[in-house]
């Protein structure tokens, strides 16, 4: 039933990879529904899946303990010249990066099935899509992508004999001795887990992890790192942002890409349902953003997924009621926990805690427990084409113009609610700089402030300061027809430690005014950070906030402004010769616009 493979490329390589890992069996996917629920099956025989009896077609997975979330000391930007992969990357050299995982993946797959994986990001056939090949031995990775990305022979066809792909090769680097009885989450220990890009040949090497972005290579690695390489060589964007369509009382309609660091929810603004009387939202993708200049000179971004890979604790009702509505039924958990009738639950659902649940790790779990019942990154993969605010026009294959540009961060104090940049190079400055305190769901100490530019500290394929450059030239070549840039903070706190700003919902209040931003219907308030909005401007009609906690939400300490200067100044020199003289320049407006104004 494996389908028949008519690629030279391809068949190259899975006879080369075959030899190498040495597997069972090899089978081609299809990505049809009857193959996915094949695969489905198999797990739920072997105890791996466990079908949800509340959820039609759902199933919940457990991972090893040690194989939790993506390994980010363990992600290789693998170029011929260090410089190319820049101080936000690791590094080895492809030779020897190679030598050490030809070594690993030596008789990798004994005692497993090789899976071949042909996938589109972003419509099949559009010209902003890629095709990836992503060969595994992991049937989990083989459902989750069957969600997250169009699984289709139709991508086969659409190669011939002669198309090329991004080849994508993935081993959970466990192979079975003649008769071993296999673990229920195979995986290599931390010090053989290895997440390798090659982006002067456009090649993804991961090996030990079965988790997430480690192995489901169409999402991070392809769509962002090495996407962000092809990019900057050929002209166009792949960055780590929701995509949403608003559209105002009038019917006028404003696309906006967000980026924001871990633990801002991205996916609860990128699903989010407007406050405010007659406005409309709707989403187009919640992590990723693949963007060429069009035909009309504006930027037209397509979301190269086909599905969510969201956090699930947190998430409710309450935070993201659209989230809750996608996840009825379709739908892998992993690492979330199991209520004694057969649902998900985690920590952050609504109502009240069950009185018995079995935890991420297969135990007995109690609200006397003192563990966590779901780990803090249990995930679930759900296709977005369930979310009931899909944009309609979330597949077209031309994408949809960008108007707004937003980055953001989760800053206690300092950073007001909103401001827009001067102009386009002021905005390549707010997210080069942009930052997040640490929380629970980060690793290490909570509340330290972390630099992440763009969001895409983790991601860039590159040197970030070559990143900074492409973000110039893109700019140059917009020319007017650029997005305007802003900066929030849905996250400022009062001196007493609560919220200023409640956020959810309420964001479209914010929102709201960037577009009329755009419309040129309000003016704004020059301040040496950026334009804020004037006190009568942001409408705050049905919310019970005091004038002095819009006060305090809004106001510029300068003095504590000051006190970033070095830290920026820290960011930016670890780029070295590589930051462009223009971004050197905004810094220098920067600290000149605080200087004056003492
Ligand atoms: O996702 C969040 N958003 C964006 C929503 C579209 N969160 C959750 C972050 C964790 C992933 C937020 N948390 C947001 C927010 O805008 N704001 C906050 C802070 C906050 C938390 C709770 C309240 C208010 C603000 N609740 C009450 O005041 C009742
Ligand atoms: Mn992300």
């Amino acid at each position: 039933m494996s389908v028949t493979v008519k690629n030279e490329k391809l068949n190259r390589w899975i006879r080369e990879v075959a030899d190498l890992c040495a597997p069972d069996d090899i089978y081609v996917c299809s990505g049809s529904k009857d193959e996915y629920r094949l695969m489905m099956d198999k797990l739920i025989k072997s105890g791996i899946a466990i079908p949800l009896k509340k959820r039609p077609n759902s199933f919940l997975f457990r991972s090893d303990p040690s194989d939790v979330a993506r390994v980010e000391d363990n992600t290789y930007i693998s170029t011929a010249s260090r410089e190319d992969a820049g101080p936000t990357n690791n590094w080895i050299a492809p030779s020897d990066l190679k030598k050490t995982m030809l070594d690993l993946y030596r008789g990798c797959m004994k005692g497993r099935t090789m899976y071949v994986i042909p996938f589109s990001m972003g419509p099949i056939g559009s010209p902003i899509s890629k095709i990836g090949i992503e060969i595994s031995d992991s049937p989990y990775v083989v459902v989750n992508m069957h969600i997250m990305t169009r699984v289709s022979s139709q991508v086969l066809e659409l190669l011939g004999a002669y198309g090329d792909f991004i080849p994508c090769l993935h081993s959970v680097g466990a192979p079975l001795a003649p008769g071993q009885k296999d673990t229920k989450w195979p995986c290599a220990p931390i010090e053989k887990k290895y997440i390798s890009h090659f982006p002067e040949e456009n090649l993804i090497w991961s090996y030990g992890s079965g988790y997430g972005g480690n192995a489901l290579l169409g999402k991070k690695c392809l769509a962002l790192r090495i996407a962000s390489a092809m990019a900057k060589r050929e002209g166009w964007m792949a960055e780590h942002m929701l995509i949403l369509r608003l559209t105002n009382p009038e019917g006028k309609q404003y696309h906006i890409a967000a980026a924001f660091p871990s633990a801002c929810g991205k996916t609860n603004l990128a699903m989010m349902q407007p406050s405010i009387a007659g406005w409309k939202c709707e989403c187009i993708g919640d992590d990723i953003a693949w963007m060429n200049v069009g035909p009309d000179g504006r930027l037209h971004a397509i979301n190269p997924e086909n599905g969510f890979f969201g956090v699930a604790p947190g998430t409710s009702y309450s935070t993201n009621p659209m989230a809750m509505d996608t996840l009825k039924e379709n739908v892998i958990f992993t690492n979330c926990a199991l209520t004694d009738d057969g649902d998900v639950w985690w920590e952050g659902m609504d109502g009240d805690e069950p009185a018995h649940v079995i935890d991420w790790k297969g135990k007995d779990w109690t609200p006397q427990s003192s563990t966590d019942a779901a780990h803090a990154n249990a995930r679930f993969t759900a296709p977005a084409s369930q979310c009931p605010v899909i944009c309609k026009d979330w597949e077209k294959p031309e994408g949809v113009p960008i108007d707004i540009f937003i980055f953001g961060g989760r800053r206690t104090d300092v950073v007001p609610l909103v401001y827009e940049a001067f102009d386009w190079d002021h905005g390549v400055f707010l997210g080069a700089t942009a930052a997040s305190e640490t929380t629970a769901a980060n690793i290490g100490a909570v509340g330290n402030l972390r630099r992440d530019p763009f969001a895409m500290k983790p991601f860039c394929g590159y040197n970030m300061g070559d990143y900074f450059q492409h973000w110039f030239d893109m700019g140059d070549r917009l020319g007017s027809r650029a997005p305007r840039v802003f900066y929030v903070n849905w996250f400022r706190k009062s001196q007493d430690g609560k919220f200023l700003w409640p956020g959810f919902s309420d964001n479209s209040r914010v929102l709201k005014w960037i577009c009329e931003r755009i419309d040129g219907r309000v003016g704004a308030q020059k301040t040496p950070i950026g334009l804020l909005p004037n006190e009568k401007d942001l409408d705050l009609s049905g919310l019970n906030l005091s004038t002095d906690n819009m006060k305090e939400l809004m106001s510029i300490d300068l003095t504590a402004w000051k006190a970033e200067v070095p830290d920026i100044e820290k960011h930016f020199s670890t780029f070295g010769n590589r930051m462009p003289e223009r971004l050197k320049k905004q810094f220098q407006g920067f600290i000149d616009a605080l200087g004056k104004q003492v």
